[in-house]
């Protein structure tokens, strides 16, 4: 794994179920394209890479489940080795922005606060799976849980048979757990963090997502008025 201070630009965004990542990436990798100049990438996770992918699938499936949120958390951090260093390392060292739909404070949030495993153990894994690769910016989408299950119901209903997955199969109270867990984060990592109110309608919730990018990084959107933030640092 390279070491190698990256150059380009990694944003991440957070949050929990249905709380509309995918959606807003997808905006902002178009609205990033449309300046020109850089390359934009859009990568996920658990996934990014085909081994990685592949970790996906049987971690939704709930393959890891039964072992435990430690075994759990080791098959995440597996499959961000591949992702960081197939993917991510290599498109910030092109000098990409790369836009990630989840990342490592997903693993403090699910397989910590709400999984209850260690801080300290997570903290480890962290340490030795990323090797010092943080995001620039990481947007935290958030809204309460009912609200993003419901959206994540919707969505399901839109031909996924197969019913929720591992994670949306969890009780409201982990899903609450999720969300004081976000929100934790962004208070202890302030410069880092941004919480978007991710209630609104889709073009609003873009709206503050473009101010939030802007008032970090004024070079990536120019035209965008990074005052009077509608989001805000928690
Ligand atoms: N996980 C973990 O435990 N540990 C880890 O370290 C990592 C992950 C990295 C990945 O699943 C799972 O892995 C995840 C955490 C766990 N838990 N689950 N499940 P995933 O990628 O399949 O699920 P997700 O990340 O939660 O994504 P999602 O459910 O697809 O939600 P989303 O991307 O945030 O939302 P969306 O797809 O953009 O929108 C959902 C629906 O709402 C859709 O119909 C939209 O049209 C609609 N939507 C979007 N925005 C709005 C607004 N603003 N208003 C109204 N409706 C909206």
């Amino acid at each position: 794994m390279s070491s190698d201070a990256p150059r380009g630009v990694f944003i991440t965004f957070e949050g929990g179920e249905g709380a509309g990542k995918s959606t807003q990436i997808a905006r902002l990798a178009a609205t990033l394209r449309a300046q020109g100049g850089r390359e934009v990438v859009t990568t996920r996770e658990p996934g990014g890479t085909k081994r990685a992918e592949g970790f996906r699938e049987a971690l939704l499936r709930g393959v890891a489940k039964p072992f435990g949120p430690f075994a759990e958390a080791l098959m995440f951090a597996a499959a961000r080795i591949d992702h960081v260093d197939g993917l991510i390392r290599p498109a910030l060292a092109r000098g990409a922005i790369v836009l990630c739909d989840r990342f490592a404070d997903s693993t403090r949030a699910y397989q910590g606060a709400a999984g209850g495993l260690d801080p300290a153990l997570i903290a480890s894994l962290e340490r030795v799976t990323l090797e010092g690769l943080r995001p620039d910016l990481t947007l935290i989408l958030d809204l309460p849980a009912e609200g993003g299950l419901a959206r994540a119901r919707r969505r399901g209903g839109e031909g996924q048979e197969e019913g929720p997955d591992r994670f949306e199969a969890e009780a409201l109270s982990f899903h609450e757990r999720l969300r004081a867990a976000f929100l934790a984060i962004a208070e202890a990592e302030p410069a880092r963090c941004r919480v978007i109110d991710a209630q609104p309608g889709p073009d609003a919730v873009e709206a503050a997502i473009r101010t939030a990018v802007a008032a970090h990084r004024p070079d990536l959107l120019p035209g965008e008025p990074a005052s009077g933030d509608r989001d805000h640092a928690a």
